[in-house]
């Protein structure tokens, strides 16, 4: 059976926004109800721009099921644009520093930044939601739990226990509009953000994403491709104004040594049944990933956002077509979208987590993919005594 794929199709003021995804077992009951409640958080949080006021993002599923349950053909997903005036929107001349506009304007051959950034916002992302909440649907079949929330916004950082159970994270992250599971960092937070819309300024921060219930061993040391650090920190980084990615302790690992960097590995008999198969570790500095390869503890992968690079106050720039230096075009946006961004990296994970588990597991229907797992904890479960 073909390995799981997503692609996207659209622009930001096209007709529509698709998701194609390929790949996908049969027999899995999609959960529409969670896909639109991602689309709708996706379009929430504070700070977010008037665009998110006309639309009213719900996934229509053009293919590939049938009464509900997966047939195993690609799944095509529709989100329509109500903001559709490609043919009449003006062009952008005046690049923004920090967009697309300008190495697309070059690479494009044009003057208009418009060619590119329909293409590039992050109005993108909304069918990345479509794809990766599709996933959730096989993941929440075999205990598989992904949740991202926001630590910081422009320094303010949130106090979160990283340990506690990821269900009471994310109702605490879904009580505030940071998405934050700290409520007082959380009110900092928008405070900032309002001080930032008087100031005609833009933040960016920092989202911490989780996996938990996963199995040990989803992705491979043998291949440099199927690293899954790797991919997961691929998947992160491509999401619009992702700057740089960590996974466990990240870029501290260079400053400590070995002894308080690595996971002393201990062995609980009484977690044999769990998806961890008992191996416990006093620590998890590496994140749940060892060697390209999970090792059952909780994935934790933090990725930095920059601030948005549509200014009010606009920055210098130059005018493509006369050259004449002049301040950037404003484009309708949003002051900060680290809430809304927390959104579309919980659900690439989610692909990415269900990617690398079908490669383990494959299978053309459910029943298949199901055995494969149980098979596989079952023999693992016996090693040693
Ligand atoms: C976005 C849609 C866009 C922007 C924003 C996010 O819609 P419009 O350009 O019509 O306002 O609000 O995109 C950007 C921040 C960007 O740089 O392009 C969305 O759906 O998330």
């Amino acid at each position: 059976m073909a390995n799981l794929t997503y692609s996207t199709a659209g622009e930001s003021h096209g007709q529509a926004l698709i998701a194609l995804i390929e790949g996908f077992p049969a027999g899995v009951q999609v959960n529409l109800a969670l896909m639109n409640a991602e689309l709708s958080r996706r379009q929430g949080g504070y700070g977010r721009g008037g665009r998110m006021k006309i639309e009213k993002d719900t996934a229509n599923i053009l293919t590939g099921i049938r009464n509900r349950l997966t047939i195993g053909s690609p799944i095509a997903i529709q989100l329509e644009n109500k903001d559709f005036r490609i043919d009449q929107a003006p062009p952008v001349n005046r690049p923004r520093p920090g967009h697309a506009d300008l190495a697309g304007s070059i690479k494009w051959l044009t003057t208009d930044c418009r060619e590119t950034l329909e293409r590039a916002s992050a109005r993108e992302t909304a069918a990345r939601v479509a794809a990766g909440s599709l996933t959730r649907s096989l993941l929440n079949e075999f205990g598989i739990t992904v949740a991202a929330y926001v630590v910081a916004i422009a320094g303010i950082k949130a106090d979160v226990d990283q340990s506690a159970d990821l269900s009471k994270i994310a109702k605490e992250r879904d009580a505030n509009e940071a998405y934050c599971p700290d409520d007082l960092a959380a009110v900092k937070m928008i405070a900032a953000i309002r001080k930032a819309k008087e100031d005609k300024d833009t933040l960016g921060g920092i989202i911490e994403v989780q996996v938990q219930g996963h199995p040990p061993g989803l992705g491979s040391c043998m291949r440099w491709q199927d690293k899954i650090d790797g991919r997961l920190m691929q998947a992160v980084a491509s999401i619009q104004a992702i700057k740089a990615v960590e996974i466990g302790m990240g870029f501290q690992v260079a400053s400590n040594p070995g002894s308080k960097v690595h996971d002393p590995i201990d062995f609980d008999r009484s977690k044999r049944d769990t998806p961890s198969l008992g191996f416990t570790r006093r620590s998890n500095r590496a994140g749940g990933i060892e060697g390209g390869m999970t090792n059952a503890q909780p994935i934790i992968l933090r990725a930095a956002m920059k601030p948005i690079s549509t200014l009010l106050q606009g920055m210098d720039s130059t005018n493509l077509e006369s050259k004449a230096p002049e301040r950037s075009d404003y484009e309708r946006s949003d002051v900060c979208a680290v809430p809304a961004a927390s959104v579309v990296v919980e659900n690439v994970v989610a692909f990415e987590i269900a990617r690398a588990f079908l490669e383990k597991f494959s299978g053309d229907t459910l029943t298949e993919v199901r055995a494969a797992y149980d098979s596989f904890l079952k023999a693992a479960r016996a090693l040693g005594s």
